[in-house]
């Protein structure tokens, strides 16, 4: 019983494992009130860092149907990550500066 119990655990450890090691990060620079691409193709369960390299705040968030969110707002030299699981499309705002926008097609 005890040992039939650790071998499914190992089982579904190594299978984490393995989505883990499968997803990508990409980063997304908030320079000069732009983002620094205007669009993102990733696959699901890749996470997107916003870096911010301007020399005030910025906002990152989203009202998408496939993935609503707000990462706040932080300084310069500050990054806030975010993970997309589902394939679909997300358009991503900065609430200071309303002419940010960038949209992250997640396959
Ligand atoms: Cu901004």
């Amino acid at each position: 019983m005890n040992c039939t119990r650790t071998l499914l655990s190992a089982a579904a450890g190594a299978l984490l494992f393995v989505g883990v090691a499968d997803a990508a990060e990409y980063e997304v620079v908030q320079k000069n009130k732009t983002f620094s691409v205007k669009e993102l193709t990733i696959k699901a369960g890749d996470t997107v860092k916003f870096t911010n390299e301007d020399e005030f705040f910025h906002n990152v968030f989203s009202l998408s149907d496939l993935k609503t969110f707000d990462l706040g707002s932080y300084p310069k030299g500050e990054y806030k990550s975010i993970t997309f699981d589902k394939a679909g499309k997300v358009e991503v705002e900065c609430a200071i500066h309303p002419s940010m926008l960038m949209t992250i097609n997640v396959e």
